[in-house]
Protein backbone atom coordinates (compact mmCIF):
# COMPACT_ATOMS: atom_id res chain seq x y z
CA UNK A 1 0.00 0.00 0.00
CA UNK A 2 1.52 3.50 -0.85
CA UNK A 3 1.01 5.52 2.23
CA UNK A 4 2.92 8.32 1.00
CA UNK A 5 0.77 11.16 -0.31
CA UNK A 6 3.36 14.50 0.13
CA UNK A 7 3.24 16.67 -2.95
CA UNK A 8 7.46 16.28 -4.18
CA UNK A 9 8.31 19.46 -3.07
CA UNK A 10 6.97 19.48 0.95
CA UNK A 11 6.91 17.10 3.67
CA UNK A 12 4.30 15.99 5.99
CA UNK A 13 4.38 15.79 10.54
CA UNK A 14 4.46 12.09 10.14
CA UNK A 15 7.61 11.95 7.94
CA UNK A 16 9.40 14.77 9.71
CA UNK A 17 8.91 12.96 12.80
CA UNK A 18 9.96 9.76 10.88
CA UNK A 19 12.90 11.55 9.69
CA UNK A 20 13.41 13.06 13.12
CA UNK A 21 13.38 9.64 14.79
CA UNK A 22 15.84 8.27 12.47
CA UNK A 23 18.30 11.20 12.17
CA UNK A 24 18.54 10.64 16.38
CA UNK A 25 19.35 6.56 15.99
CA UNK A 26 16.03 5.55 17.09
CA UNK A 27 15.40 1.77 15.44
CA UNK A 28 12.44 0.68 17.19
CA UNK A 29 9.40 2.15 18.26
CA UNK A 30 6.56 0.58 20.77
CA UNK A 31 3.96 1.32 20.18
CA UNK A 32 -0.14 0.77 20.20
CA UNK A 33 -2.09 1.76 17.22
CA UNK A 34 -5.50 3.82 16.98
CA UNK A 35 -5.57 7.49 15.56
CA UNK A 36 -3.79 9.54 14.37
CA UNK A 37 -1.13 6.89 15.33
CA UNK A 38 -1.82 3.86 13.08
CA UNK A 39 -0.66 5.99 10.20
CA UNK A 40 2.36 7.18 11.61
CA UNK A 41 3.53 3.35 12.19
CA UNK A 42 2.68 2.33 8.93
CA UNK A 43 4.83 5.07 7.68
CA UNK A 44 7.24 4.01 9.91
CA UNK A 45 7.44 0.57 9.11
CA UNK A 46 7.41 1.58 5.65
CA UNK A 47 10.39 3.94 6.17
CA UNK A 48 12.69 1.59 7.87
CA UNK A 49 11.70 1.35 11.29
CA UNK A 50 10.86 -1.94 13.75
CA UNK A 51 7.57 -1.74 15.25
CA UNK A 52 6.80 -3.63 18.21
CA UNK A 53 3.06 -3.32 18.65
CA UNK A 54 1.33 -4.56 21.90
CA UNK A 55 -2.03 -5.30 23.39
CA UNK A 56 -1.82 -2.74 26.26
CA UNK A 57 0.09 0.87 26.24
CA UNK A 58 1.23 -0.09 29.59
CA UNK A 59 3.43 -2.92 28.23
CA UNK A 60 4.47 -0.71 25.12
CA UNK A 61 5.81 1.42 27.84
CA UNK A 62 7.60 -0.57 29.84
CA UNK A 63 9.01 -2.02 26.83
CA UNK A 64 10.31 1.14 25.89
CA UNK A 65 11.67 2.04 29.41
CA UNK A 66 13.92 -1.07 29.79
CA UNK A 67 14.78 -0.71 26.19
CA UNK A 68 16.00 2.41 27.52
CA UNK A 69 18.07 0.82 30.47
CA UNK A 70 19.09 -1.38 28.27
CA UNK A 71 20.76 0.73 25.61
CA UNK A 72 21.36 4.53 27.62
CA UNK A 73 19.27 5.48 24.24
CA UNK A 74 15.89 6.76 25.37
CA UNK A 75 13.15 3.69 24.33
CA UNK A 76 10.18 5.53 22.48
CA UNK A 77 6.30 4.67 22.55
CA UNK A 78 4.34 5.68 20.92
CA UNK A 79 -0.16 5.80 22.08
CA UNK A 80 -3.23 7.05 21.12
CA UNK A 81 -4.91 9.98 23.13
CA UNK A 82 -6.59 10.47 27.08
CA UNK A 83 -7.34 6.53 27.32
CA UNK A 84 -3.78 4.85 25.75
CA UNK A 85 -1.72 8.31 27.37
CA UNK A 86 -3.05 6.97 30.57
CA UNK A 87 -2.57 3.83 29.97
CA UNK A 88 0.95 4.39 29.18
CA UNK A 89 1.68 7.17 32.37
CA UNK A 90 2.57 4.19 34.28
CA UNK A 91 5.20 3.30 32.42
CA UNK A 92 6.77 6.66 31.87
CA UNK A 93 6.23 7.76 36.00
CA UNK A 94 8.15 4.06 36.34
CA UNK A 95 11.08 4.99 34.27
CA UNK A 96 10.99 8.42 35.92
CA UNK A 97 11.37 7.03 39.53
CA UNK A 98 13.94 4.45 38.34
CA UNK A 99 16.40 6.84 36.23
CA UNK A 100 15.56 4.88 33.12
CA UNK A 101 15.41 7.49 29.73
CA UNK A 102 12.20 6.95 27.64
CA UNK A 103 9.69 9.08 25.36
CA UNK A 104 6.30 8.95 25.73
CA UNK A 105 5.09 10.25 22.15
CA UNK A 106 1.23 10.12 22.23
CA UNK A 107 -0.90 11.95 19.62
CA UNK A 108 -3.91 14.72 21.24
CA UNK A 109 -6.80 16.47 20.89
CA UNK A 110 -6.47 20.02 19.47
CA UNK A 111 -5.54 22.60 22.53
CA UNK A 112 -8.57 24.87 20.57
CA UNK A 113 -10.73 22.30 21.83
CA UNK A 114 -9.35 21.09 24.66
CA UNK A 115 -8.68 24.11 26.84
CA UNK A 116 -12.33 25.28 26.41
CA UNK A 117 -13.29 21.71 26.74
CA UNK A 118 -15.76 20.94 24.22
CA UNK A 119 -16.03 17.16 24.02
CA UNK A 120 -13.74 16.10 21.76
CA UNK A 121 -13.09 12.46 20.53
CA UNK A 122 -10.65 10.99 23.81
CA UNK A 123 -10.31 14.65 24.88
CA UNK A 124 -7.77 15.20 27.57
CA UNK A 125 -5.52 17.73 28.72
CA UNK A 126 -2.25 15.52 28.57
CA UNK A 127 0.70 17.84 28.77
CA UNK A 128 -1.05 19.10 31.90
CA UNK A 129 -1.43 15.43 33.11
CA UNK A 130 2.37 13.91 32.12
CA UNK A 131 4.07 16.86 33.20
CA UNK A 132 4.59 15.99 37.42
CA UNK A 133 4.82 12.53 36.27
CA UNK A 134 8.13 12.89 34.60
CA UNK A 135 11.11 14.71 34.17
CA UNK A 136 10.04 16.76 31.09
CA UNK A 137 7.47 17.34 29.02
CA UNK A 138 6.98 19.10 25.80
CA UNK A 139 4.09 19.77 23.21
CA UNK A 140 4.84 20.63 19.34
CA UNK A 141 1.90 22.96 17.82
CA UNK A 142 3.90 23.46 14.52
CA UNK A 143 4.99 20.54 12.49
CA UNK A 144 7.99 22.11 11.50
CA UNK A 145 8.94 22.02 15.41
CA UNK A 146 9.05 18.42 15.63
CA UNK A 147 12.70 18.27 14.99
CA UNK A 148 13.43 20.77 18.15
CA UNK A 149 10.93 18.85 19.78
CA UNK A 150 12.22 15.66 19.29
CA UNK A 151 16.00 16.71 20.53
CA UNK A 152 14.82 18.43 23.56
CA UNK A 153 13.01 15.13 24.78
CA UNK A 154 16.16 13.03 23.82
CA UNK A 155 18.31 15.43 25.92
CA UNK A 156 15.98 15.53 28.84
CA UNK A 157 15.77 11.65 28.64
CA UNK A 158 19.51 10.81 28.94
CA UNK A 159 21.31 13.95 30.11
CA UNK A 160 22.36 14.36 33.82
CA UNK A 161 19.68 11.56 35.79
CA UNK A 162 18.13 9.92 33.05
CA UNK A 163 14.01 9.95 32.98
CA UNK A 164 10.84 9.53 31.15
CA UNK A 165 10.02 12.36 28.73
CA UNK A 166 6.65 13.45 27.37
CA UNK A 167 5.96 14.37 24.16
CA UNK A 168 2.27 15.90 22.86
CA UNK A 169 1.85 15.43 19.24
CA UNK A 170 -1.82 17.25 18.70
CA UNK A 171 -3.07 14.72 15.94
CA UNK A 172 -2.96 18.03 13.55
CA UNK A 173 0.51 18.66 13.41
CA UNK A 174 0.93 14.94 11.71
CA UNK A 175 -1.11 15.88 8.64
CA UNK A 176 0.70 19.37 8.24
CA UNK A 177 2.51 20.16 5.49
CA UNK A 178 6.02 21.79 5.44
CA UNK A 179 7.77 22.94 2.61
CA UNK A 180 10.88 20.18 1.90
CA UNK A 181 13.78 23.13 2.38
CA UNK A 182 12.12 23.85 5.82
CA UNK A 183 11.35 20.55 6.52
CA UNK A 184 15.23 19.23 6.13
CA UNK A 185 16.91 22.30 7.92
CA UNK A 186 14.18 22.18 10.98
CA UNK A 187 15.76 18.44 11.78
CA UNK A 188 18.09 18.33 14.67
CA UNK A 189 20.94 15.52 15.20
CA UNK A 190 21.40 15.81 19.00
CA UNK A 191 25.38 16.23 19.32
CA UNK A 192 26.43 14.58 23.00
CA UNK A 193 23.11 13.79 24.58
CA UNK A 194 24.62 12.56 27.77
CA UNK A 195 27.76 14.11 28.05
CA UNK A 196 30.29 13.27 30.18
CA UNK A 197 30.19 14.68 33.99
CA UNK A 198 33.63 14.88 35.13
CA UNK A 199 33.45 14.90 39.03
CA UNK A 200 35.87 17.72 41.22
CA UNK A 201 39.09 16.35 41.97
CA UNK A 202 38.80 18.08 45.55
CA UNK A 203 35.49 15.45 45.73
CA UNK A 204 37.49 12.42 44.67
CA UNK A 205 40.07 13.43 47.09
CA UNK A 206 37.94 13.72 50.63
CA UNK A 207 36.01 10.45 49.59
CA UNK A 208 39.19 8.89 48.65
CA UNK A 209 41.12 10.06 52.41
CA UNK A 210 37.99 8.29 53.95
CA UNK A 211 38.03 5.33 52.31
CA UNK A 212 41.39 4.97 53.11
CA UNK A 213 40.88 5.87 56.88
CA UNK A 214 38.07 2.82 56.74
CA UNK A 215 38.34 0.16 58.55
CA UNK A 216 35.09 -1.71 56.96
CA UNK A 217 34.75 -0.37 54.10
CA UNK A 218 31.35 -1.32 51.76
CA UNK A 219 30.63 -0.42 48.55
CA UNK A 220 27.06 -0.79 47.12
CA UNK A 221 26.58 -1.06 43.26
CA UNK A 222 23.03 0.01 42.35
CA UNK A 223 21.28 0.11 39.31
CA UNK A 224 23.04 3.80 38.04
CA UNK A 225 26.43 1.85 37.82
CA UNK A 226 25.19 -1.19 35.67
CA UNK A 227 23.38 1.68 33.77
CA UNK A 228 26.21 3.46 33.35
CA UNK A 229 28.35 0.80 31.65
CA UNK A 230 31.53 1.30 32.76
CA UNK A 231 31.59 -1.95 33.75
CA UNK A 232 35.18 -2.34 33.57
CA UNK A 233 36.10 0.68 35.28
CA UNK A 234 34.22 -0.46 38.35
CA UNK A 235 35.11 -3.99 38.59
CA UNK A 236 39.15 -2.74 38.24
CA UNK A 237 38.10 -0.22 41.25
CA UNK A 238 36.18 -3.03 43.40
CA UNK A 239 39.51 -5.31 42.64
CA UNK A 240 41.99 -3.11 42.93
CA UNK A 241 40.93 -1.76 46.42
CA UNK A 242 39.92 -4.82 47.83
CA UNK A 243 36.70 -3.73 48.62
CA UNK A 244 33.65 -6.07 49.55
CA UNK A 245 30.80 -4.76 47.72
CA UNK A 246 26.38 -5.41 47.35
CA UNK A 247 25.31 -5.44 44.53
CA UNK A 248 21.50 -3.83 44.69
CA UNK A 249 18.73 -6.04 42.86
CA UNK A 250 19.59 -4.44 39.24
CA UNK A 251 23.52 -4.62 39.58
CA UNK A 252 23.57 -8.09 40.13
CA UNK A 253 26.26 -9.48 37.64
CA UNK A 254 28.10 -6.07 37.03
CA UNK A 255 30.41 -7.93 39.10
CA UNK A 256 29.93 -11.87 38.54
CA UNK A 257 27.98 -13.01 41.83
CA UNK A 258 30.40 -15.40 42.48
CA UNK A 259 32.84 -13.11 42.81
CA UNK A 260 35.06 -13.23 46.40
CA UNK A 261 34.32 -9.68 47.17
CA UNK A 262 30.79 -9.59 47.19
CA UNK A 263 29.19 -9.34 50.18
CA UNK A 264 25.55 -10.37 49.00
CA UNK A 265 25.47 -13.85 51.44
CA UNK A 266 26.43 -11.51 54.19
CA UNK A 267 23.95 -8.64 53.60
CA UNK A 268 23.03 -8.42 56.89
CA UNK A 269 25.89 -8.21 58.44
CA UNK A 270 28.08 -5.39 56.27
CA UNK A 271 25.66 -3.23 56.33
CA UNK A 272 25.56 -3.28 60.46
CA UNK A 273 29.22 -3.57 60.51
CA UNK A 274 30.80 -1.54 57.35
CA UNK A 275 32.03 1.84 58.91
CA UNK A 276 32.49 3.83 55.33
CA UNK A 277 29.81 2.83 52.59
CA UNK A 278 30.58 4.35 48.96
CA UNK A 279 27.37 4.19 46.85
CA UNK A 280 27.89 4.30 43.41
CA UNK A 281 24.46 4.23 41.41
CA UNK A 282 22.16 4.14 44.41
CA UNK A 283 19.62 5.80 46.33
CA UNK A 284 19.21 5.56 50.12
CA UNK A 285 15.50 5.04 49.43
CA UNK A 286 13.81 2.22 51.56
CA UNK A 287 15.64 -0.20 49.83
CA UNK A 288 18.31 0.36 51.85
CA UNK A 289 16.25 1.55 55.12
CA UNK A 290 17.12 5.23 54.62
CA UNK A 291 20.56 4.52 55.65
CA UNK A 292 19.28 4.56 59.12
CA UNK A 293 18.01 2.22 61.79
CA UNK A 294 18.41 -1.72 62.92
CA UNK A 295 19.36 -2.77 59.32
CA UNK A 296 22.44 -0.11 59.65
CA UNK A 297 23.60 -1.77 63.17
CA UNK A 298 21.38 1.60 65.18
CA UNK A 299 19.66 1.08 68.17
CA UNK A 300 16.21 1.50 67.22
CA UNK A 301 14.29 2.01 63.82
CA UNK A 302 14.98 5.60 63.79
CA UNK A 303 18.29 6.27 65.16
CA UNK A 304 21.21 7.06 63.07
CA UNK A 305 23.97 5.04 62.80
CA UNK A 306 27.58 5.68 63.15
CA UNK A 307 28.72 5.69 59.80
CA UNK A 308 30.38 7.26 57.22
CA UNK A 309 28.75 7.74 53.75
CA UNK A 310 30.38 8.18 50.10
CA UNK A 311 27.99 8.99 47.65
CA UNK A 312 29.00 8.48 43.45
CA UNK A 313 25.91 10.08 41.80
CA UNK A 314 25.31 12.38 38.76
CA UNK A 315 22.49 14.01 40.47
CA UNK A 316 23.55 16.75 42.32
CA UNK A 317 20.97 17.13 44.40
CA UNK A 318 20.73 13.63 45.73
CA UNK A 319 23.03 13.51 49.12
CA UNK A 320 21.61 14.41 51.89
CA UNK A 321 17.90 13.16 51.02
CA UNK A 322 17.93 10.46 54.01
CA UNK A 323 21.18 11.13 56.19
CA UNK A 324 24.31 13.47 55.41
CA UNK A 325 26.49 12.03 52.92
CA UNK A 326 30.19 13.03 54.34
CA UNK A 327 31.68 12.75 50.90
CA UNK A 328 29.22 13.30 48.10
CA UNK A 329 30.96 12.89 44.24
CA UNK A 330 28.80 14.53 41.43
CA UNK A 331 29.66 13.32 37.95
CA UNK A 332 28.93 10.18 35.78
CA UNK A 333 30.37 7.02 36.87
CA UNK A 334 32.34 6.33 34.29
CA UNK A 335 34.21 9.44 35.19
CA UNK A 336 33.96 9.49 38.72
CA UNK A 337 35.18 5.81 38.70
CA UNK A 338 37.94 6.34 36.53
CA UNK A 339 39.29 9.27 38.84
CA UNK A 340 39.12 7.06 41.80
CA UNK A 341 41.75 4.45 39.79
CA UNK A 342 43.52 6.94 38.65
CA UNK A 343 43.78 8.46 41.92
CA UNK A 344 44.87 4.62 43.53
CA UNK A 345 48.42 4.23 44.37
CA UNK A 346 50.48 1.56 44.37
CA UNK A 347 50.40 2.54 48.22
CA UNK A 348 46.83 1.44 48.38
CA UNK A 349 46.35 -0.95 51.71
CA UNK A 350 43.80 -3.25 51.16
CA UNK A 351 40.54 -3.65 53.99
CA UNK A 352 42.38 -5.72 57.15
CA UNK A 353 41.66 -9.58 57.19
CA UNK A 354 39.76 -9.02 59.94
CA UNK A 355 37.23 -7.61 58.13
CA UNK A 356 37.09 -9.60 55.03
CA UNK A 357 37.40 -12.86 56.80
CA UNK A 358 34.69 -12.03 59.28
CA UNK A 359 32.38 -11.55 56.44
CA UNK A 360 33.75 -14.95 54.42
CA UNK A 361 33.24 -16.76 57.05
CA UNK A 362 29.20 -15.73 57.36
CA UNK A 363 28.69 -15.84 54.09
CA UNK A 364 30.30 -19.61 54.15
CA UNK A 365 28.25 -20.05 56.46
CA UNK A 366 24.70 -18.93 54.49
CA UNK A 367 25.97 -20.39 51.12
CA UNK A 368 26.43 -23.94 52.70
CA UNK A 369 22.78 -23.71 54.32
CA UNK A 370 21.80 -22.28 50.78
CA UNK A 371 23.18 -24.81 49.18
CA UNK A 372 21.70 -27.51 51.34
CA UNK A 373 17.78 -26.13 50.78
CA UNK A 374 18.36 -25.98 46.99
CA UNK A 375 19.32 -29.59 46.59
CA UNK A 376 16.07 -30.78 48.09
CA UNK A 377 13.35 -31.98 45.56
CA UNK A 378 9.72 -32.13 47.37
CA UNK A 379 6.19 -32.22 45.62
CA UNK A 380 5.24 -29.74 44.75
CA UNK A 381 7.71 -27.66 44.30
CA UNK A 382 8.93 -25.10 47.25
CA UNK A 383 10.11 -21.38 45.61
CA UNK A 384 13.53 -22.89 46.38
CA UNK A 385 13.49 -26.29 44.41
CA UNK A 386 12.06 -24.33 41.40
CA UNK A 387 14.62 -21.59 41.63
CA UNK A 388 17.73 -24.10 41.79
CA UNK A 389 16.65 -25.23 38.52
CA UNK A 390 16.53 -21.30 37.16
CA UNK A 391 20.29 -21.04 39.32
CA UNK A 392 21.62 -23.75 37.38
CA UNK A 393 20.24 -22.77 34.00
CA UNK A 394 21.79 -18.59 34.43
CA UNK A 395 25.34 -20.64 35.52
CA UNK A 396 25.06 -22.26 31.90
CA UNK A 397 24.06 -19.48 29.88
CA UNK A 398 25.15 -16.22 31.58
CA UNK A 399 23.83 -14.02 28.41
CA UNK A 400 20.56 -15.02 29.06
CA UNK A 401 18.40 -11.95 30.57
CA UNK A 402 16.30 -12.56 33.81
CA UNK A 403 13.32 -10.72 33.67
CA UNK A 404 11.87 -11.43 37.48
CA UNK A 405 8.74 -9.69 39.83
CA UNK A 406 6.15 -10.78 41.99
CA UNK A 407 6.82 -11.01 45.91
CA UNK A 408 8.18 -14.56 47.02
CA UNK A 409 8.47 -15.53 43.57
CA UNK A 410 11.06 -11.94 43.09
CA UNK A 411 12.67 -12.37 46.51
CA UNK A 412 13.53 -15.67 46.23
CA UNK A 413 14.83 -15.30 42.49
CA UNK A 414 17.07 -12.12 43.93
CA UNK A 415 18.65 -13.84 46.31
CA UNK A 416 18.98 -17.36 44.42
CA UNK A 417 19.57 -17.08 41.02
CA UNK A 418 23.08 -15.83 40.83
CA UNK A 419 23.95 -13.64 38.27
CA UNK A 420 27.32 -13.57 35.85
CA UNK A 421 27.34 -10.32 33.49
CA UNK A 422 25.99 -6.81 33.67
CA UNK A 423 22.56 -5.48 33.05
CA UNK A 424 21.10 -9.09 32.74
CA UNK A 425 18.58 -8.61 35.74
CA UNK A 426 15.42 -6.63 34.77
CA UNK A 427 12.80 -6.34 37.19
CA UNK A 428 10.41 -4.11 39.60
CA UNK A 429 12.89 -1.53 40.57
CA UNK A 430 11.97 1.26 42.77
CA UNK A 431 8.90 1.13 43.00
CA UNK A 432 8.27 -2.55 43.51
CA UNK A 433 5.92 -2.12 41.23
CA UNK A 434 4.09 -5.50 39.57
CA UNK A 435 3.36 -5.57 35.57
CA UNK A 436 6.59 -4.60 34.05
CA UNK A 437 7.39 -8.41 33.34
CA UNK A 438 6.07 -8.79 29.39
CA UNK A 439 6.63 -5.28 28.38
CA UNK A 440 10.81 -5.78 29.70
CA UNK A 441 10.86 -9.67 28.58
CA UNK A 442 10.04 -8.35 24.86
CA UNK A 443 12.59 -5.53 25.06
CA UNK A 444 14.99 -7.60 26.08
CA UNK A 445 14.40 -9.88 23.57
CA UNK A 446 14.36 -7.04 20.79
CA UNK A 447 16.90 -5.12 22.31
CA UNK A 448 19.75 -8.21 22.53
CA UNK A 449 18.51 -11.07 20.65
CA UNK A 450 19.52 -13.21 23.91
CA UNK A 451 17.30 -15.49 25.77
CA UNK A 452 14.68 -14.22 28.39
CA UNK A 453 13.69 -16.20 30.94
CA UNK A 454 10.83 -14.43 33.14
CA UNK A 455 10.44 -15.19 36.37
CA UNK A 456 7.15 -14.65 37.14
CA UNK A 457 4.72 -15.03 40.11
CA UNK A 458 1.38 -15.72 39.20
CA UNK A 459 -0.05 -12.79 40.12
CA UNK A 460 2.64 -10.76 38.55
CA UNK A 461 2.48 -12.44 35.48
CA UNK A 462 -1.26 -11.44 35.35
CA UNK A 463 -0.56 -7.61 34.99
CA UNK A 464 0.72 -8.15 31.54
CA UNK A 465 0.03 -11.79 30.20
CA UNK A 466 -1.99 -10.74 27.37
CA UNK A 467 1.38 -10.11 26.09
CA UNK A 468 2.75 -13.80 25.21
CA UNK A 469 0.82 -13.18 21.80
CA UNK A 470 2.99 -10.32 21.03
CA UNK A 471 6.22 -12.59 21.84
CA UNK A 472 4.31 -15.04 19.79
CA UNK A 473 3.53 -12.37 16.82
CA UNK A 474 6.42 -11.76 16.76
CA UNK A 475 8.62 -15.16 17.84
CA UNK A 476 10.81 -14.05 20.30
CA UNK A 477 13.15 -16.11 22.23
CA UNK A 478 11.35 -15.65 25.49
CA UNK A 479 10.31 -18.31 28.21
CA UNK A 480 7.92 -17.55 30.69
CA UNK A 481 8.34 -19.10 34.09
CA UNK A 482 4.95 -18.63 35.80
CA UNK A 483 5.72 -19.15 39.75
CA UNK A 484 2.38 -20.72 40.11
CA UNK A 485 1.30 -20.79 44.09
CA UNK A 486 -2.54 -20.02 42.98
CA UNK A 487 -2.06 -16.51 44.38
CA UNK A 488 -0.82 -13.45 45.65
CA UNK A 489 1.42 -14.46 48.07
CA UNK A 490 0.28 -17.87 48.39
CA UNK A 491 -3.37 -19.80 47.93
CA UNK A 492 -3.85 -20.07 51.87
CA UNK A 493 -6.32 -17.45 53.12
CA UNK A 494 -9.59 -17.99 53.95
CA UNK A 495 -12.18 -15.31 54.07
CA UNK A 496 -14.08 -15.56 57.21
CA UNK A 497 -17.80 -14.95 55.49
CA UNK A 498 -17.41 -18.20 53.55
CA UNK A 499 -18.52 -17.11 50.85
CA UNK A 500 -16.34 -15.74 48.05
CA UNK A 501 -12.50 -16.78 48.42
CA UNK A 502 -10.36 -14.33 50.09
CA UNK A 503 -9.07 -11.45 48.28
CA UNK A 504 -5.45 -13.14 47.94
CA UNK A 505 -6.43 -16.41 46.70
CA UNK A 506 -7.18 -17.46 42.58
CA UNK A 507 -8.61 -20.52 41.10
CA UNK A 508 -6.29 -23.29 42.08
CA UNK A 509 -4.31 -25.43 39.64
CA UNK A 510 -4.85 -22.46 36.94
CA UNK A 511 -3.10 -23.62 33.25
CA UNK A 512 -1.30 -20.75 32.62
CA UNK A 513 0.50 -22.80 29.80
CA UNK A 514 -2.84 -23.00 27.68
CA UNK A 515 -2.53 -19.15 27.24
CA UNK A 516 0.75 -19.48 25.47
CA UNK A 517 -0.16 -22.73 23.30
CA UNK A 518 -3.66 -20.32 22.23
CA UNK A 519 -1.46 -18.50 20.18
CA UNK A 520 1.24 -21.37 18.86
CA UNK A 521 3.87 -21.07 21.65
CA UNK A 522 4.90 -24.21 23.59
CA UNK A 523 2.79 -24.45 26.79
CA UNK A 524 4.00 -26.96 29.52
CA UNK A 525 2.99 -27.65 33.21
CA UNK A 526 6.28 -28.30 35.57
CA UNK A 527 5.62 -30.35 38.81
CA UNK A 528 8.70 -31.25 39.55
CA UNK A 529 12.43 -30.44 39.39
CA UNK A 530 12.98 -32.51 36.55
CA UNK A 531 10.11 -31.45 34.11
CA UNK A 532 10.98 -28.22 35.20
CA UNK A 533 14.71 -28.57 33.54
CA UNK A 534 13.01 -30.57 30.92
CA UNK A 535 10.80 -27.76 29.98
CA UNK A 536 13.77 -25.08 30.21
CA UNK A 537 16.52 -26.75 28.66
CA UNK A 538 14.25 -27.00 25.79
CA UNK A 539 13.09 -23.74 25.24
CA UNK A 540 16.15 -21.70 25.86
CA UNK A 541 17.68 -24.15 23.20
CA UNK A 542 14.89 -23.86 20.66
CA UNK A 543 14.56 -19.66 21.37
CA UNK A 544 10.71 -20.90 20.93
CA UNK A 545 8.11 -18.85 23.29
CA UNK A 546 7.12 -20.26 26.06
CA UNK A 547 5.33 -20.58 29.14
CA UNK A 548 6.43 -23.11 31.89
CA UNK A 549 3.42 -23.75 34.71
CA UNK A 550 5.77 -24.15 37.66
CA UNK A 551 3.76 -26.06 40.54
CA UNK A 552 4.49 -23.96 43.29
CA UNK A 553 3.59 -25.02 47.03
CA UNK A 554 0.87 -22.69 47.86
CA UNK A 555 1.20 -22.50 51.47
CA UNK A 556 5.63 -21.82 50.82
CA UNK A 557 5.72 -18.13 50.54
CA UNK A 558 5.21 -15.24 53.16
CA UNK A 559 2.76 -12.52 53.30
CA UNK A 560 4.45 -9.20 51.06
CA UNK A 561 7.27 -11.61 50.28
CA UNK A 562 10.38 -10.08 52.26
CA UNK A 563 8.80 -6.39 53.01
CA UNK A 564 6.76 -7.76 55.47
CA UNK A 565 7.65 -5.08 58.20
CA UNK A 566 6.42 -2.47 55.71
CA UNK A 567 2.90 -4.22 56.40
CA UNK A 568 0.96 -1.93 59.41
CA UNK A 569 -0.82 -5.46 60.18
CA UNK A 570 2.35 -7.45 60.28
CA UNK A 571 3.84 -4.68 62.35
CA UNK A 572 1.09 -4.61 64.48
CA UNK A 573 0.90 -8.44 65.38
P1 LIG B 1 19.14 0.93 43.09
O1 LIG B 1 17.64 0.80 43.06
O2 LIG B 1 19.84 -0.10 42.31
O3 LIG B 1 19.63 1.11 44.47
P2 LIG B 1 18.66 3.65 42.36
O4 LIG B 1 17.69 3.67 41.23
O5 LIG B 1 18.12 3.94 43.71
O6 LIG B 1 19.49 2.30 42.31
O7 LIG B 1 19.79 4.72 42.09
C1 LIG B 1 20.33 4.95 40.85
C2 LIG B 1 21.13 6.22 40.95
O8 LIG B 1 22.07 6.23 39.88
C3 LIG B 1 20.31 7.50 40.83
O9 LIG B 1 20.49 8.31 41.96
C4 LIG B 1 20.83 8.16 39.55
O10 LIG B 1 20.93 9.58 39.68
C5 LIG B 1 22.20 7.56 39.41
N1 LIG B 1 22.70 7.47 38.04
C6 LIG B 1 22.05 7.02 36.96
N2 LIG B 1 22.86 7.04 35.88
C7 LIG B 1 24.04 7.49 36.31
C8 LIG B 1 25.30 7.75 35.67
N3 LIG B 1 25.50 7.50 34.39
N4 LIG B 1 26.29 8.23 36.43
C9 LIG B 1 26.10 8.49 37.74
N5 LIG B 1 24.96 8.26 38.39
C10 LIG B 1 23.94 7.78 37.68
N1 LIG C 1 -0.12 -3.39 42.08
C1 LIG C 1 1.04 -2.97 41.53
C2 LIG C 1 1.00 -2.23 40.22
N2 LIG C 1 2.21 -3.18 42.10
C3 LIG C 1 2.26 -3.83 43.30
N3 LIG C 1 3.46 -4.02 43.84
C4 LIG C 1 1.08 -4.32 43.90
C5 LIG C 1 -0.10 -4.07 43.26
C6 LIG C 1 1.07 -5.08 45.22
N4 LIG C 1 1.73 -6.37 45.07
C7 LIG C 1 3.03 -6.57 45.47
O1 LIG C 1 3.78 -5.73 45.99
S1 LIG C 1 3.53 -8.14 45.09
C8 LIG C 1 2.05 -8.55 44.41
C9 LIG C 1 1.17 -7.48 44.48
C10 LIG C 1 -0.21 -7.55 43.95
C11 LIG C 1 1.81 -9.91 43.82
C12 LIG C 1 2.40 -11.02 44.63
O2 LIG C 1 1.92 -12.25 44.16
P1 LIG C 1 2.71 -13.11 43.11
O3 LIG C 1 4.00 -13.51 43.92
O4 LIG C 1 1.88 -14.29 42.78
O5 LIG C 1 3.12 -12.28 41.97
P2 LIG C 1 4.17 -14.62 45.06
O6 LIG C 1 5.28 -15.47 44.56
O7 LIG C 1 2.89 -15.40 45.17
O8 LIG C 1 4.52 -13.96 46.34
MG1 LIG D 1 1.77 -16.12 43.66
Amino acid sequence: MNTDTRPPEATDGFHLLIDALKLNGVETLFALPGIPITDFLRMAQAAGLRVISFRHEQNAGHAAAAAGYLTRQPGVCFTVSAPGFLNGLTALANATTNCFPMILVSGSSEREVVDLQQGDYEEMDQLAIARPLCKAAFRVLHAEDIGVGLARAVRAAVSGRPGGVYLDLPAKVFAQSVPADLAKRSLIKVVDPAPKQIPAPEAVQRALDLLRGAKRPLAILGKGAAYAQADAEILRFIESTGIPYLPMSMAKGLLPDNHAQSASAARSYVLAEADVVMLVGARLNWLLSHGKGKTWGAASPKAHADRQFIQVDISPTEADSNVAIDAPVVGDIGSCIAAFNAAIGADWTRPAGEWTGAIAERKDRNLSKMAETLAKDPSPMTFQSALSVIRDKIKERPDAILVNEGANALDFTRSIVDMYEPRKRLDVGTWGVMGIGMGFAVAAAVTTGKPVIAVEGDSAFGFSGMEVETICRYQLPVCIVVMNNNGVYGGTDQNPRGDDVAPTVFVKDARYELLMQAFGGEGVRAATKAELARALDEAVASGQPTLINAVIDESAGTESGRITSLNPAAKKK
